[in-house]
């Protein structure tokens, strides 16, 4: 049997290799005070360096993404609040700075359609705008540390989806922005009832940081998995991963 390089912190190598995971998963893994010892035991592996550790709590997240898709539930609400609470002003946050931001050009501007779909028709902002529109104060949750209640208004995604004619039997919605952001989500939560399209932030049009003109607000979902400046749509039984989850966010991504 291997063992653990000599000389290396075990205790170090697990906060490292649990870097992979994102909270509030790591916080419940690093309290549960886990040793390699133990993760060696479960798994069966031999974790001797920081790669092996990393590798088995990639394991780790997998299977928890089975397990969130199993626990989650299209009719339980996320928490709304108060106007009071909103948070201002709210954060901005992507792979960039704020001045790098996509400006998007709303006249020219289309919504393309794709996928398990029966009409693929591209969306302009005024056919957008005119969908029945809703409005949610919730919270958002980021795996950075902080988290901030925003009031965001739009149109349901799961009436959107209706329109189109998607094929609400198949496993995912796949979203791609402007800047070459990507996600994809489970159909359960697309047709979530406080999943939306959001064109509105604080009942005005969304500003540019906040992802201009549309972004898929989820309250359901940590904030990686809310796409901004959003440009196109697939719906696809094949998952197509996304920007973060690429490099081992937790893919289901629950709050
Ligand atoms: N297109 C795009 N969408 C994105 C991101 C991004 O970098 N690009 N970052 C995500 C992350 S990690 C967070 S926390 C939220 C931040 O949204 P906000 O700027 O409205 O607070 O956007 C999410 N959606
Ligand atoms: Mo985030």
């Amino acid at each position: 049997m291997r063992k653990l390089i000599p000389g290396v912190d075990s205790q170090l190598l697990i906060k490292d290799a649990a870097k992979v995971m994102p909270d509030p998963m790591r916080r419940t893994f690093l309290r549960g005070a886990f040793s390699l010892g133990a993760l060696t035991f479960l798994t069966g592996c031999d974790i001797i360096d920081s790669d092996a550790a990393e590798g088995v709590l990639r394991k780790i997240s997998e299977f928890n993404d089975g397990a969130q898709a199993a626990l989650f539930s299209s009719t339980k609400l996320a928490p709304v609040y108060p106007e009071s609470a909103i948070t201002r002003p709210f954060p901005f946050n992507a792979y960039y700075d704020e001045d790098d931001a996509p400006n998007v050009d709303g006249a020219a501007y289309k919504l393309a359609v794709g996928g398990l779909v029966d009409n693929k028709k591209s969306w302009t902002l005024d056919e957008l705008y005119a969908l029945p529109q809703v409005s949610q104060i919730t919270r958002h949750v980021c795996v950075e540390g902080w988290s901030a209640i925003g009031s965001w208004q739009g149109a349901q995604l799961s009436e959107f989806l209706k329109r189109i004619g998607a094929d609400t039997r198949a496993k995912y919605v796949w979203f791609k922005c402007a800047e070459g952001y990507t996600n994809t989500i489970d159909m359960p939560t697309a047709m979530h009832p406080q999943t939306q399209m959001t064109f509105r932030f604080d009942n005005k049009i969304l500003p540019r940081a906040y992802g201009f003109p549309m972004k898929i607000r989820m309250p359901t979902k940590l904030g990686y998995k809310n796409p901004k400046y959003v440009v196109a749509m697939e719906v696809t039984n094949t998952d197509r991963g996304g920007y973060w989850e690429d490099q081992g966010y937790n893919w289901f991504g629950g709050q």
